[in-house]
């Protein structure tokens, strides 16, 4: 394989933070080699897992969310698509590459929101045990109502990671949105914290993600226990969990956006996109002629 050598003195980008001071890289456009990647994670033959729940309303965003993962996560590589809904059938049968599968997870469903996307910590913790370590290297979990727009690929692996969220990547950590309510199990203080990272995109190795979930699982049924629900759900749950077992690697914004931010210099890639919806539509089911 041909490439360009590395240059000790010329570092690839200067105008962002490429590695944390626990030395996770942080990645961004321009600072990997997809190629040598690639035949790195294809001589191990890796099979990644791609998680996405889609209950009640959200089974709409899986036609656009599969077909443009087909275009773009983790091309030439074996995946697995786990569908987590509660309706199986509403799950689109699209026509995958070779080396992939869609696979769909029959789960309940819950009348709040806020639970179900809580309730993912429960579900994967469980799945990861009981099916994907048998089955998959690593798991990518993410939110359903997304499309990938570019490359999203093995450079993202890692034994734990998470992305940083869009809103927040050059906040000061008082103006993250932690938990501060010292009740909460996912209090994190005022002068503590990294990064705020977005509960939409983690992952890692399966057995990383199981004592993630199981973790973040655990302390959101304290919680519960306690009348008590974090101000961002499981985000608040998954940001104490990672200021304390930090992650061996980061995403960029690259890898989550949401083009009614902008478009901002340091950007070069938008990797994976939110969907615009129509939250009480969706959420609430109250009114069903979905845009
Ligand atoms: O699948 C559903 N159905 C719901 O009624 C509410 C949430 N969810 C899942 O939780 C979807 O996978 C959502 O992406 C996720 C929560 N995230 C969101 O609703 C926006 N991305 C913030």
């Amino acid at each position: 394989m041909v490439y360009t050598k590395p240059h000790i003195f010329k570092p690839l980008r200067t105008d962002v933070l490429t590695v944390t001071p626990w030395l996770a890289p942080i990645i961004w456009e321009g600072t990997f080699n997809v190629d040598i990647l690639n035949e790195q994670f294809r001589q191990r033959n890796t099979t990644v897992g791609l998680t996405v729940f889609a209950i009640k309303k959200y089974v709409v965003f899986l036609q656009q969310f599969l077909e443009t993962a087909e275009t773009y996560f983790m091309v030439g590589h074996r995946v697995k698509y786990y569908i987590f809904t509660d309706r199986p059938e509403a799950v689109p049968n699209i026509t995958l590459k070779e080396g992939r599968e869609i696979i769909p997870i029959r789960v309940q469903n819950y009348p709040r929101w806020q639970e179900i996307s809580m309730r993912r910590m429960e579900m994967l913790n469980h799945y990861a045990q009981q099916r994907f370590i048998s089955e998959v290297d690593f798991l990518v979990c993410v939110d359903a109502d997304m499309r990938f727009s570019d490359h999203v690929g093995v450079e993202i692996l890692s034994t734990v990671f998470g992305t940083i969220h869009p809103s927040f990547y050059a906040a000061e950590r008082q103006a993250f949105t932690y938990e501060r309510r010292p009740t909460s199990k996912a209090y994190i203080p005022q002068d503590e914290g990294d990064f705020y990272y977005i509960g939409a995109f983690f992952g890692g190795t399966v057995a990383e993600v199981y004592k993630l979930t199981e973790k973040c699982h655990k302390d959101i049924m304290a919680d519960k226990n306690k009348s008590i629900e974090a101000v961002w759900q499981e985000e608040s749950h998954l940001n104490k969990y990672f200021v304390y077992h930090k992650p061996t690697k980061i995403l960029s914004p690259e890898y989550l956006w949401d083009n009614s931010l902008g478009n901002p210099k340091f950007l070069k890639k938008k990797r994976f996109l939110a969907v615009p919806k129509n939250h009480a539509a969706i959420r609430n089911k109250r009114n069903s002629n979905l845009k």
